[in-house]
């Protein structure tokens, strides 16, 4: 959050207090929020949670469902607990498309609290028979996994860390595994843990996790875990930019009141969900979510085409000194490259999707990204390539490889990351590499810089990165190294260009 915004004063703030004094033209909760009480935990309070499972579920409430409220728990930055509790949980979702900002008031998160100072309530909350679902949004690294294998990496320092008091944890799978231990002692059935992140069967990670963390601490629990919970898996979409002063502005004109931290989305969202809740779950296919008996399709379709043309947008646009994903599709060639990384590289890897022409689908996401309302910082979703790469791109290419087939596009996209992560162009423009493996990436970038060869085999051989099916592939290999080289003398456009028509 931006410094410089003026300190809300509690008699313009949001609140239930003054929920009933928003303008007609903002939309609201349909419910008496004095009637709902909690049913969900939601772990990771960011933006996406709430443009996206924070309005399915104020549509639920309103269809008369009181028992489905959301506490929201946030294990790192205390900002948001700030921004929010005071608001009585209440936020505002502006959605945006041709022009039109609609604004609406979600009253879903009924409290909100921190994992770090409020750990004791938290977890006493989590035990309660109560709360029958625990959805979680934390991103890809939060869940202390190695991508490469879907396992948790025991040698993650919260999970060691964890381990030596498990009865204290600050780690997602540490809190979900005691929390399912006191509700086990206490003769409470299990939640459903409903993950909401983009890892490919993202149930299934959660639930090798938390079993694996608990059968650390306690074989028995690790096997009654894994015999016991439900871990559905979802696919989530919605895409949400981070909050920017400009519309903390527009909201606060459009409610006459303050909200100290309103999310931004499109209008689109989806969320299809594998129906596996033992102990009830929320009526979301009643507003909207495809509740079905295999997500894989679906998820693999949308972690593919939509984030996987992201991240190559994302690498190449920073690159550029392109800071939208709009802007980016504005360019003469970038859109041609995705369609290429679509057409050539994904598509193919894609199954058959119910009800859904996969290329009409890429169609969409084309003017999805094109939406000029949405600024979608390309260097926001730059963060974490390594652990975004894998499930994004390097697994459809690995899948493209064992077909005979080179993949076109990723290795152009491994190139602009390997560039990306020296953190400036040379030329006096830098960017910050947010990575949970900056620290060794940006010392290898700075360490061969210049040298593209170097560079690339020094990323090639980090196999937590790399599966052996592409730093072992030659053809791969010397692809990328031939994009890089060219990135790194010529730029972005002369290289896109040799691409495009050579
Ligand atoms: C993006 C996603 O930041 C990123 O990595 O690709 O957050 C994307 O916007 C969402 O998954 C859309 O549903």
């Amino acid at each position: 959050m931006s410094s410089s915004k003026p300190k809300p004063t509690a008699a313009k703030r949001l609140g239930n207090a003054r929920l009933a004094k928003l303008p007609a033209a903002v939309a609201r909760p349909g419910y008496d929020r004095k009637k709902v009480t909690a049913g969900i935990v939601h772990l990771g309070l960011g933006a996406f949670c709430r443009s996206h499972l924070g309005v399915y579920t104020d549509d639920v409430l309103a269809l008369g469902a009181t028992d489905w409220g959301i506490v929201g728990v946030n294990f790192r930055s205390p900002e948001i607990i700030e921004a929010l509790k005071p608001q009585d949980g209440l936020y505002t979702l502006l959605s945006r498309e041709d022009g039109v900002d609609k604004l609406r008031v979600i009253g879903a998160f009924l409290d909100v609290m921190s994992a770090g100072d409020q750990f004791d309530e938290v977890l006493a909350l989590m035990v309660k028979p109560e709360i029958r679902v625990v959805t979680i949004t934390v991103t890809e690294k939060g869940y202390c996994y190695d991508p490469a294998t879907g396992r948790l990496n025991e040698a993650h320092p919260m999970v060691t860390a964890d381990l030596a008091d498990p009865t204290r944890p600050r780690s997602l799978p540490g809190l979900i595994a005691e929390a399912l231990r006191l509700r086990r002692k206490a003769g409470v059935p299990p939640f459903t843990v409903l993950s909401c992140d983009n890892l490919p069967q993202n149930g299934k990670v959660t639930r090798a996790v938390v079993a694996r963390f608990a059968e650390l601490s306690d074989p028995d629990l690790g096997e009654w875990i894994a015999d016991h919970v439900a871990f559905p898996s979802s696919m989530v979409d919605r895409i949400t930019p981070a909050t920017n002063d400009t519309d903390r502005a527009i909201v606060t004109a459009g409610l006459g009141m303050t909200d100290a931290w309103p999310v931004v989305a499109e209008p689109f969202h989806q969320w299809v969900i594998e129906d596996n809740f033992p102990n009830g779950r929320p009526a979301w296919d009643q507003v909207g979510a495809i509740l079905t008996a295999n997500v894989h399709p679906f998820e693999t379709m949308k972690l593919r085409c939509l984030n996987g043309a992201h991240s190559t947008l994302a690498y190449l646009s920073v690159l550029a000194g392109i800071e939208t994903v709009a802007d980016a599709m504005a360019d003469p060639l970038l859109p041609k490259v995705i369609r290429h990384l679509w057409d050539d590289d994904l598509i193919p890897t894609v199954p058959p999707v119910p009800g859904t022409d996969v290329v009409a689908y890429t169609g969409d996401l084309e003017a999805r990204f094109r939406n000029p309302g949405i600024r979608h910082l390309t260097l926001q979703i730059s963060s974490d390539g390594s652990q975004k790469l894998g499930p994004r791109l390097l697994v459809p290419a690995t899948t493209r490889i064992a077909e005979g087939k080179a993949p076109r596009v990723v290795p152009l996209t491994v190139a602009a990351w390997m560039a990306f992560l020296r953190g400036s162009d040379g030329n006096g423009r830098s960017w910050t590499v947010a990575d949970p493996m900056a620290a060794r990436l940006t010392a290898i970038a700075g360490e061969h810089g210049d040298d593209p060869v170097a560079l690339a085999d020094a990323l090639f051989a980090i196999s937590e990165i790399f599966p052996a099916a592409i730093s072992g592939n030659a053809p791969f290999r010397k692809a990328t190294t031939q994009h890089l080289r060219s990135l790194l003398t010529r730029g972005v456009p002369a290289t896109l260009t040799a691409f495009l028509f050579r």
